[in-house]
C-alpha cells in the first residue's frame, strides 16, 4: 500500500514508518519538526537524542535495506500539501501532525493559537487534499479518549443512541474535553464527521489513551531508531514520566488525589492498532470511531505499580501528591467501551511486571541524561 504518515517524526510517527516500511508499504513521511521546536523552546527535550528525520531514515534504510521517503513542511501549507498528495497518490493517510500536549496548550494566548491553528489546519488541508486529489484514501486520524473528558456514565465507541420524546437518532457521543489540545481534537472530529456526510470521505478516526513505552522491533535492532521518550511536564505522558522519576530517586508526582482514571496502552499496541484499521478501510461516506487503549488505571495505580517494579530492580519508589496543576475530576466515574480494535483482532500487550522492569533497565542506561528541572510541573491550568 502508499501510506502516506503525516508527522512521522513524532513519537509515534517514527515507529510507525519504519513499521509499514518493512512489512513492505509504501511509505512516505512529512514532518516540519514542530515538537522538536516546542521541546527546545520549553527545555522539554527528550531523555535519549533523536537523529533528524534525514539521519533517521538513512539509518533505517541501510540498516533494514527499505526506503522510506520523506520531505520536511509544514503540512498547514495547503500548496505543498495537495501537490505531495497528487504526487504519491497515497491510499492511505495516516495523521499524526498534531501539536500533541495538553499542558503546553494551556501556557498562554500564543501556545494556545498554534494549538488551535495548527491542529485544525492540518486536518482541514489534508481532508481538501483528499477530496481533490485522492477521494478513494482511507483517513486514518489519531483523536484522544481525551474528547469525552470523565462523564458520569459509560463512554460509547463513539456514538450515543438517544431517546428523546419517543424518538431515537444517533449522534457523536457528547465531548467535553479538558484542555484545549484536548478540545482541538474534539474540533476536527466534528469538521471530519461534516466532510465525511458531506463528500462521502471515509474515515477512522482513533480515540487513543496515553501511551507508554520506548523500544520497537526496529529500535532493538539500532537504538538510535528509537522513538523520541520525553518525561517532562509538557510532552511526557504519565507513565514514562513516572519511570523516569523512578530511576532519578524523584517521588512520583500524583497530581492531586490520584483517582484520575484512563485508558492506556503500549506503544506496541498503537502501531497495531493503526495497522488493523488501515487493514479494514471503511467505505466511502463512513466515520468509523475507535476507542484506542487496552486497559484502564487510575494515577495511584499506576504508580503503585512503578513502584512494584522498582522494587524488584532494588529501586526504592516514593510517591507524593503534589498540588494538581490541571483542572480534572480526581475522583470519577470511568467506564469506557473498547471492543471495535479487539473485533478487529487486536492482540493486547499489557502492562506487565515485565514490561515495566524492561523500560526501568532501560532508563537505568541514560540515567546521567535526566534534567530534574524538567520534572516538576511548570505550567498551571488557573493561570
Ligand atoms: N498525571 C499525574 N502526574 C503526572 C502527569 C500526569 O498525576 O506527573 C495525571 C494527569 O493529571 C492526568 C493523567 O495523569 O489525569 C494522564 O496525564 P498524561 O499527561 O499522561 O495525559 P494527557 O495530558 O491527557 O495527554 C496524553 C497525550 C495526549 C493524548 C492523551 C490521551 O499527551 O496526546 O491525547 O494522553 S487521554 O489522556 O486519554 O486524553
Amino acid at each position: 500500500m502508499r501510506i502516506l504518515i503525516l508527522g512521522g517524526d513524532g513519537y509515534l510517527g517514527w515507529p510507525t514508518a519504519m513499521a509499514f516500511a518493512n512489512e513492505g508499504h509504501d511509505v512516505c513521511v512529512v514532518d516540519n519538526y514542530l515538537r522538536r521546536n516546542l521541546a527546545r523552546e520549553t527545555n522539554s527535550e527528550a531523555l535519549m537524542s533523536c537523529p533528524n528525520l534525514h539521519e533517521r531514515v538513512g539509518l533505517f534504510n541501510a540498516t533494514f535495506g527499505r526506503k522510506i521517503d520523506y520531505h520536511i513542511f509544514d503540512c498547514t501549507d495547503f500548496a505543498r500539501l495537495e501537490s505531495l498528495v497528487a504526487a504519491f497518490a497515497p491510499e492511505t493517510i495516516i495523521h499524526y501532525a498534531e501539536q500533541p500536549s495538553a499542558p503546553y496548550s494551556m501556557i498562554g494566548f500564543p501556545e494556545a493559537q498554534r494549538t488551535l491553528n495548527n491542529n485544525l489546519g492540518v486536518t482541514f488541508n489534508a481532508i481538501w487534499a483528499i477530496i481533490r486529489h485522492a477521494p478513494d484514501c482511507h483517513l486514518v486520524k489519531l483523536g484522544t479518549m481525551g474528547e469525552y473528558g470523565t462523564p458520569n456514565i459509560d463512554i460509547e465507541e463513539g456514538w450515543l443512541d438517544v431517546s428523546h420524546n419517543g424518538r431515537r437518532h444517533k449522534f457523536l457521543y457528547p465531548r467535553q474535553a479538558g484542555s484545549l489540545y484536548h478540545t482541538t481534537k474534539v474540533l476536527d472530529t466534528d469538521l471530519l464527521w461534516f466532510y465525511v456526510r458531506t463528500y462521502g470521505l471515509r474515515v477512522t478516526d482513533l480515540m487513543q489513551g496515553p501511551v507508554y513505552g520506548l523500544d520497537t522491533n526496529e529500535s532493538a535492532a539500532d537504538k538510535r531508531l528509537a522513538p523520541s521518550f520525553h518525561y517532562d511536564d509538557i510532552f511526557g505522558t504519565v507513565v514514562n514520566r513516572f519511570l523516569v522519576q523512578a530511576v532519578a530517586g524523584i517521588p512520583l508526582t500524583v497530581y492531586g488525589r490520584g483517582g484520575q482514571t484512563r485508558g492506556y496502552l503500549n506503544l506496541l499496541d498503537t502501531l497495531q492498532c493503526v495497522e488493523l484499521a488501515m487493514k479494514s478501510p471503511v467505505e466511502r461516506g463512513e466515520l468509523r470511531i475507535l476507542n484506542q487503549f487496552t486497559e484502564q488505571f487510575t494515577v495511584n495505580e499506576l504508580a503503585q505499580r512503578v513502584r512494584d517494579a522498582g522494587k524488584r530492580l532494588g529501586i526504592e519508589v516514593r510517591i507524593e501528591s503534589i498540588e494538581n496543576p490541571r483542572k480534572e475530576l480526581e475522583e470519577h466515574y470511568y467506564n469506557a467501551r473498547h471492543s471495535g480494535l479487539l473485533e478487529l483482532r487486536l492482540k493486547p500487550h499489557f502492562m506487565t511486571e515485565e514490561v515495566l522492569e524492561k523500560m526501568l533497565s532501560r532508563i537505568m542506561e541514560c540515567r546521567d541524561a535526566i534534567d530534574p528541572k524538567k520534572v516538576m510541573p511548570r505550567v498551571s491550568w488557573r493561570s
